[in-house]
């Protein structure tokens, strides 16, 4: 039972202990010495070249580095075995910890706080608390269910938008084309877990924006590609966007030029928000490679008609 591994910036070294100690008997091999290529039947990887995973005859399954997937599914030679989704609660936890920090740091004015001290200028920027801000999640999946359960701790008056309808604790939710113009009207603060597919990329443009309140704020840690970047400095330059802290591009790298490395009121992070812990995922993906060897459906498989 052998496992190739490619990886983007995670150590091999790292999976490769944490695989080992939660099931000794896989075979590892590093994605640039597989060996004899029918010997693989399980491939953990993260933007693997396109067609490359065609080369293994015997593969039974394939999983991602990530909790998004569409740096496989834009494989049109994708082998027909089942796709199977990053669930890591270090990296749900990861991700809720870059929501609330971003959540709470316009809830609570800090960027205009930040900017006054830099001038010494003592003015009282008074926040109204946690019950009167609202703030809405689009994407109620792994990680944007578990952000929303700590925003709700925290109090946080909140709403949620998904493609089918849910019913979550605390959560006003919404869902579906019909349910995303009264969910964007009462959200003050978005936060964007989305995953990217052909329903959603584009998403977070113009005419999204204009139905937000006056003044929102927006943070996009989903993908890049679901972002229109010139909609949003502009929605910023007329007031629509109070704020945006963007995690994700529409292209990655951000290019030097972007305006968005500069804009006064834009943070932006490297994509940094959440990343798979092996000491944490390892269990997880050998279980369900236990899973498939006893004949068992594998867990969180891609549902490849919905794309994620
Ligand atoms: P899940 O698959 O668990 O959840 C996806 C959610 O998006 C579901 O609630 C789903 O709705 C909803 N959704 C999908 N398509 C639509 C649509 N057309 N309209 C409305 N809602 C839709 O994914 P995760 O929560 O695990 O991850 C979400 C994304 O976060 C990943 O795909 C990835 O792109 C991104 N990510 C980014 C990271 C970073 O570091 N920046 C790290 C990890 C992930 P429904 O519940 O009805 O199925
Ligand atoms: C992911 C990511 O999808 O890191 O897990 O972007």
């Amino acid at each position: 039972m052998t496992l190739i591994f490619k990886s983007g910036l995670d150590p091999y070294d790292r999976w490769r202990k944490a695989l080992l100690a939660a099931m000794p008997e896989l075979k590892m091999r590093e994605w640039d010495e597989p060996g004899d290529a029918a010997d693989i039947e399980f491939a953990l990887v993260w933007k693997p070249p396109l067609g490359a995973l065609r080369q293994f005859p015997n593969l039974k399954a394939v999983f991602s580095l990530g909790a998004g997937v569409d740096h496989l599914l834009c494989d049109p030679d994708l082998p027909d075995v089942p796709v199977i989704r990053m669930v890591d609660p270090e990296l749900t936890r990861g991700m809720t910890e870059y929501v609330t920090l971003h959540v709470l740091r316009y809830h609570r004015a800090q960027p205009a706080l930040e900017a006054q001290q830099r001038d010494k200028q003592w003015r009282e920027i008074f926040s109204k608390t946690a019950p009167k801000r609202q703030v809405g999640i689009m994407g109620l999946g792994v990680l944007g269910t578990d952000a929303a359960r700590i925003l709700n701790e925290i109090g946080f008056d909140l709403a949620g938008w998904s493609r089918l309808p849910k019913n979550l604790p605390g959560v006003a939710c919404f869902s579906g084309s019909d349910g995303l113009e009264p969910f964007l009207a009462r959200t003050e603060i978005l936060v964007c877990l989305l995953p990217s597919t052909v329903s959603t990329q584009g998403i977070l443009n113009e005419d999204l924006f204009m139905k937000l309140p006056e003044g929102a704020y927006l943070i996009n840690a989903g993908r890049g590609d679901l972002q229109k970047e010139d909609d949003i400095v502009a929605a910023l330059e007329s007031g629509r966007l109070h704020g945006a802290t963007l995690d994700v591009f529409e292209s990655e790298p951000l290019s030097k030029q972007s305006p968005l490395w500069s804009h006064p009121r834009v943070t932006v992070t490297p994509h940094i928000a959440a990343y798979a812990q092996p000491w944490s995922a390892a269990k997880g993906i050998a279980d369900n490679i236990k899973r498939i060897q006893k004949g068992d459906a594998p867990l969180h498989t891609v549902d490849m008609t919905a794309g994620y």
